[in-house]
């Protein structure tokens, strides 16, 4: 039963370029800075490099972000930028990432396999 969950909620999404700007370390605001950043989804984490070379270790250098999605939450945001289709996660350690791209589909497609991740790695 709890592997059928776990493989309903499976992600498809393997990589690609979103905007992303950290607004909140440990509950300290950021200044707002966006990057473009080559955005991997795993069951329970998001993963941000500079590039897909990066993440293939064709390339090293370059800070990961590992972004714990146990406990967090997501939500879509008009308030937090002028961007278009912009969403924000907070995890549970007080960090906020504001996630952008400019087609509407695909960033309803991250937030939405965000949000399973979420709820399949946030224990009830
Ligand atoms: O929330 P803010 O401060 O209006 O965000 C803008 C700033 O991050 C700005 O950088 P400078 O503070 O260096 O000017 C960025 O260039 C803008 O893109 C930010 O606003 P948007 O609405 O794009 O998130």
């Amino acid at each position: 039963q709890h592997n059928v969950v776990i493989a309903g909620a499976a992600v498809e999404l393997k990589g690609e370029q979103l905007n992303v700007a950290k607004i909140s370390e440990s509950g300290k605001k950021q200044r707002k800075n966006w990057t473009s950043m080559w955005t991997v989804l795993t069951s329970d984490q998001l993963l941000f490099y500079k590039d897909k070379q990066q993440e293939t270790g064709q390339k090293s250098g370059g800070k990961t972000d590992v972004v714990q999605l146990g406990g967090a939450l997501i939500e879509w945001t008009t308030e937090k930028s002028s961007r278009k289709n912009v969403f924000q996660i907070t995890t549970n350690t007080g960090s906020e990432y504001l996630l952008q791209v400019e087609n509407h589909s695909t960033a309803s497609k991250w937030h939405d396999a965000i949000k399973r991740a979420i709820d399949s790695s946030t224990k009830a």
